[in-house]
């Protein structure tokens, strides 16, 4: 009999790709990117996946707390009895402080509503996720000029005719769709432009290849436009039409010239003018990529804000082969997915955080939880005392992680929902063990793009240990809290609620794992888009961030050069990895057992430092020890790591203590950040380098 095939979706990392897994006695043969979506394509990382299903170095039941955090003594239980200790405390907790008292933290993705609708059916407005060291600069820069997130518009790389990365390593921090796509635009002509601190893989298929000095992008930027509006190579027509304080942008971008930039940045200017001819050629099938892991810098808002105006300037927001519009199941004609989280009110005190009230610029949706941590240690605007991280890992994903475990003291409650161990599982009171993706089904999920669709997240194979899907877990914690809306007895039961409107059923899903909602994509006409500012148009001045004393033409400050001796710290994603959590993997593991810091070749020579040595890299009393990449393809003021290392977890025989863990060189990180756009800024220390 030939292997069955489930129609699944990776979760390897957080972009979720549409996979197909050929299955054979509850045994995984071979997986790939689903072929109607992804042409078979998937990445090392989802290639690695039922490695993952196969590790015993994972939580394998769930455990509570004996001894004192991070000690690691552990009492093995039942799922009843874990279930009914969480729901317990978060009782009583609830009686004594109100339903605010409970944060929640995740890593966002396609899957939020289930997540959400058990906060808001708790009565909790503290519903968070990542973002804070992730994207938020670039959705909060994409709201001050477009009053529109930065998923609201797409990226038409398929048909672009220039793209530019800036910030942005398209073919190590991998997104597959976007990889076919970019490469796809690459062979019929498409130019690419690379601005990076140093030679990545993407840089070396680059057009232009700028290697920039660290943390000068604005003033990069700033010239583009000086030179688009100075010499009258912008979109005159769109501009006129749909951008509002044109005139105020280009007597603010009038002393920024190329020149002024060379200097700033280290890129000649003749290179700079040369390449915005190059755009407005190609304009509006430009796509300026605003970035995703933005979180870097004090003025990195403004790097990603400056990015949509570019676009704008060049015509390319709203246009094919640009950023044209997503597009939802509403704009198909269709019913979207009902949301299980709208089945419950607003909850009635403000959010702990002081997004959307105390910072009035900032999203309430995710909002930010370095901003919640405070809370929970001054217990204003009230006590937070209980906190349930939801495949998060804090502890990994945030600066100086000793700083947070002292934040985190006053909670009654640490409760971390995970498949693999985790510096924050580990400090946890309960860790509740979730079955790996394979081994579960998720809810319904919606996609926009140019052609919306529906997919879902079928059980491969069965669970291997004592683990649980995420829908079980949640919904057997509303059980217990007498959160009866979510009370659902089967993952088909939450399928048929979330399709119910929809004209879709569950087994339209069966042919190939998706529905397209579209049989074409949909581009919105430009001259059509109301943009959701209050006067419809792209605002350059955004009243709300002046409001808040955050001006929308912020003049360039020159990042401090670092002191003798010292490095900027740099970090950025591999191809081989996901963030911190697959270092443990034993195929990864293989592939690349540990990071290296990557010094410039002349300043490596000054400090006696050769490739390959072992070197000391601290920080403010933290310290590793960690082997030198020397290399001309990084910036001499830069020290580059892969993020993810140096983990010191017992269970994890693999991953050891190997590489350094750039989280901990970033003492004092949590008060180093972005505030406009509500991000970290993690780029924002220096670290020192010698010979071990
Ligand atoms: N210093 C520094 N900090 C960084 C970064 C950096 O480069 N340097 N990168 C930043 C970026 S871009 C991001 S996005 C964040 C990421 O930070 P996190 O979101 O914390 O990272 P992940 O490793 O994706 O996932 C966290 C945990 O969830 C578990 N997990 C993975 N998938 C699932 C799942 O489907 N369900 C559940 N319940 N658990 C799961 C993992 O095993 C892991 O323990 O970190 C940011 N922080
Ligand atoms: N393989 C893999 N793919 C992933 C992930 C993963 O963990 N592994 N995670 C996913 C997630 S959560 C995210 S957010 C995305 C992130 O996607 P990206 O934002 O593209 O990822 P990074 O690798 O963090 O950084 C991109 C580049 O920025 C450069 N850089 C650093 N400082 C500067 C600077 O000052 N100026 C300029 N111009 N460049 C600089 C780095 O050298 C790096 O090459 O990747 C996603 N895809
Ligand atoms: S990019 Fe790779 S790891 Fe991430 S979801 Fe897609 S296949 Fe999986
Ligand atoms: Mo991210």
């Amino acid at each position: 009999m030939a292997p069955k095939k489930v129609y699944s979706v990776c979760g390897m990392c957080t972009v979720r790709c549409l996979i197909q897994a050929d299955v054979e006695n509850d045994e995984c043969l071979f997986l790939q990117g689903n072929p109607k979506n992804l042409k078979g394509a998937l990445c090392a990382r989802g290639g690695a996946g039922y490695a993952l299903s196969q590790d015993t170095e994972r939580p394998q039941y769930p455990l509570i707390r004996e001894g004192e955090r991070g000690e690691g003594k552990w009492r093995r239980v039942s799922w009843d009895e874990a279930l009914d200790y969480v729901a317990d405390k978060l009782k009583a907790l609830k009686a004594e402080h109100g339903p605010e008292t409970l944060l929640w933290s995740d890593r966002g993705g396609p899957f939020p509503d289930l997540h959400q609708a058990f906060v808001k059916g708790f009565g909790s407005p503290n519903y968070c996720n990542h973002d804070v060291s992730c994207a938020r600069n670039v959705q909060h820069a994409a709201k001050s000029v477009t009053g529109m997130g930065r998923k609201e518009f797409s990226y038409d790389l398929k048909n672009a005719k220039h793209i530019v990365l800036q910030t942005r390593n398209i073919f190590e921090a991998i997104n597959v769709s976007e990889v076919n796509n970019t490469l796809d635009a690459l062979e019929s002509g498409c130019k690419l432009t690379v601005i990076d601190v140093r030679g990545t893989i993407t840089a070396s298929k680059a057009d232009n290849f700028f290697m920039i000095r660290p943390g000068a992008d604005y003033a990069f930027n700033l010239a583009v436009i000086n030179v688009l509006l100075e010499r009258g190579l912008y979109d005159k027509e769109f501009a006129a039409t749909q951008i509002n304080g044109l005139d105020q942008l280009k007597a603010f971008v009038r002393p920024y010239t190329p020149e002024w930039a060379e200097a700033e940045t280290g890129i000649p200017a003749s290179r700079i003018v040369h390449f915005v001819k190059e755009l407005a050629e190609a304009a509006p099938s430009v796509i300026w990529h605003p970035g995703w892991m933005a979180a870097r810098y004090k003025d990195s808002f403004w790097v990603c804000r400056t990015a949509y105006i570019i676009n704008a300037l060049l015509g390319s927001i709203g246009s094919k082969g640009g950023l044209p519009l997503t597009m939802k199941a509403a704009d198909a004609g269709r019913k979207g997915l009902k949301s299980l989280a709208g089945q419950f009110e607003k909850p009635a005190a403000k959010r702990a955080d002081g997004a959307g009230w105390k910072y009035k610029h900032i999203d309430p949706g995710p909002g930010m939880i370095d901003k919640a941590y405070n809370a929970i240690e001054s217990s204003d605007p009230y006590p937070v005392r209980a906190y349930l991280c939801f495949r998060h890992d804090p502890l990994m994903a945030l600066p100086d992680p000793e700083a947070i475990k002292k934040k985190w003291e006053k909670l009654d409650l640490l409760v971390s929902v995970t498949f693999s161990w985790s510096e924050t599982a580990w400090h946890s009171d309960v860790v509740l063990p979730l079955s790996p993706y394979l081994e579960r089904e998720s809810i319904i999920a919606h996609k926009g793009g140019l052609k919306p669709m529906f997919f879902v997240r079928k059980r491969a194979i069965s669970p291997r240990y004592e683990t649980k899907a995420e829908w079980e877990i949640l919904c057997g914690l509303a059980k217990r809290l007498g959160i009866d809306k979510l009370a659902f007895d089967s993952i088909e039961d939450i399928w048929n609620y979330q399709l119910q409107d929809t004209g879709v059923k569950i087994e339209d899903f069966d042919e190939c794992g998706f529905v397209e909602l579209s049989a074409k994509p949909i581009y919105k006409p430009r001259s059509e888009i109301k943009f959701k500012t209050p006067s419809g148009k792209i605002e350059i001045i955004n009243p709300v961030w002046e409001e808040m004393g955050f001006s929308s033409l912020k003049p360039y400050e020159s990042p401090e050069r670092p002191p003798e001796g010292r490095f900027r710290i740099v970090f950025a994603r591999v191809g081989v990895h996901t963030q911190g959590h697959t270092v443990n993997n034993p195929l990864l593991n293989e592939q690349m057992p540990e990071n290296t810091v990557w010094l410039n070749t002349k300043v490596a020579k000054t400090l006696g430092i050769a490739d390959g040595d072992l070197v000391e890299v601290s920080n403010n009393g933290y310290s590793a020890k960690i082997k030198a990449t020397v290399t001309d393809l990084i910036h001499p003021e830069a020290a580059f790591m892969v993020h993810g290392f140096g983990h010191k977890l017992r269970p994890e025989s693999r991953a050891g203590e190997r590489g350094a863990a750039d989280q901990r060189l970033m003492p004092g990180g949590l008060d180093k950040d972005c505030l406009a756009g509500g991000s970290l800024a993690l780029q924002e220390h220096f670290i020192s380098v010698k010979k071990a």
